[in-house]
């Protein structure tokens, strides 16, 4: 379950190793364009063991002596999505241009429904002493109870990507500071791109993630708003779990009981990859589809003008500013308990083809 771990300067070792396989798709009928896949190798003495991790502090002290050196712990959802593979890569950049400062923990789920499994890593966490934990949490309720036992166990801890429900942080008596975008004005920005090409009163559809992810929900009211505003129908909402295969049969049946629907709202790039492979297999050219990360895999259906637009949350970024936090807090730091907001912005093919450019010398 233990995925992938320690990044700082002695990265040799056990280590889990990220490669990005381009793989036709093969999985939906129909569907010619290029999706990309992430492809986790594990290496031999990864041993899915969250005590593996430990045996690692100390750069070159051989004694076994504690070298009390900074332990952060990044737990994230499922790394079979690009996008946490892309904020994993992002964390551990950080974390070797650091020269050694504090020793980094990555670690995520097998897939994005995996809550129990999400816990049981915070657990490991927890039993190894880290000194902070970074979590873009799978549900924002089901969490809490664990990172209560963290922060009782003295471990700093900062909420990225995803907020944690503020009433069950509020009934446990905690204060988690969060990093993270408003989804909701960035959804609020795919939606209204997608109303100017879509006529009034044309039939749009809304994927949902896991319903109890406060940042799915705020996507969802952002895209609802943008539709209201433009007097977009909004014929169908069904959650597809962040998940692509349930995206893709979510949107098969939708296509079929709804056949006007000009429109499609995933609140994730994989759920829009999904929806993407069942238009074509319906062999339909009409319907158009946003998404919400900006993963590769979906630039490429922009640039191929099979999705309309999607959001940049600038995934490589939000582990960074979370490590950041964290590193404050460790060397008692003030105005942790903020909130910190990040960027979130519009991007469609133009935004793509600006960044394709080479720059004039
Ligand atoms: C959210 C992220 C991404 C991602 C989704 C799936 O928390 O913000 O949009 O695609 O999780 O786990």
């Amino acid at each position: 379950m233990l995925i992938a771990q320690v990044a700082n300067e002695g990265r040799a070792g056990m280590w889990a190793v990220e490669q990005m396989a381009m793989l036709r798709c093969v999985t939906f009928s129909g569907c010619r364009s290029w999706l990309s896949a992430v492809v986790l190798v594990l290496l031999a003495g990864c041993g899915g063991q969250a005590d593996s991790a430990a045996t690692v502090t100390g750069k070159g002290d051989s004694s076994g002596a504690s070298t009390e050196k900074l332990r952060i712990a990044l737990v994230m959802k499922s790394l079979a999505n690009e996008f946490f593979s892309t904020m994993a890569r992002g964390a551990e950049d950080y974390a070797a241009a650091s020269n050694g400062e504090f020793e980094l923990l990555v670690n995520g789920i097998q897939d994005e429904t995996d809550l129990s499994g999400q816990v049981s890593l915070v657990e490991q966490m927890i039993a190894q002493q880290v000194s902070a934990i970074v979590i873009a949490p799978a549900d924002s309720q089901a969490l809490v109870p664990v990172l209560q036992r963290a922060v009782e166990a003295g471990i700093v801890v900062i909420n990225i990507d995803n907020r944690l429900d503020a009433g069950v942080l509020q009934s446990a008596g905690l204060t988690i500071p969060f990093v993270g975008p408003d989804n909701r004005a960035g959804a609020r920005k795919v939606g209204d791109y997608l109303a100017l090409k879509l006529t009034k009163g044309a039939e749009v559809a809304v994927l949902e993630g896991i319903e109890t992810s406060f940042n799915g929900q705020q996507r969802k009211l952002g895209f609802e708003a943008a539709m209201e505003a433009a007097g977009l129908r909004i014929v169908a909402t069904q959650s597809a779990q962040w998940e692509m295969s349930q995206a893709n049969q979510a949107t098969a049946a939708i296509l079929t009981a709804h056949p006007d629907v000009k429109g499609i709202l995933a609140c994730n790039d994989s759920m829009a990859l999904g929806a993407l492979a069942a238009v074509r297999a319906a062999g339909r050219t009409d319907v158009m589809i946003v998404g919400f990360d900006n993963i590769t895999a979906v630039q490429q259906a922009i640039r191929e003008n099979q999705v309309l637009a999607t959001a940049d949350q600038h995934g490589d970024q939000l582990a960074v500013y979370g490590i950041e936090y964290a590193l404050q807090a460790l060397r008692g730091g003030e105005g942790v308990v903020e909130d910190r907001e990040t960027a979130v912005d519009l991007i469609t093919a133009a935004e793509l083809s600006a960044a394709d450019k080479p720059e004039k010398p």
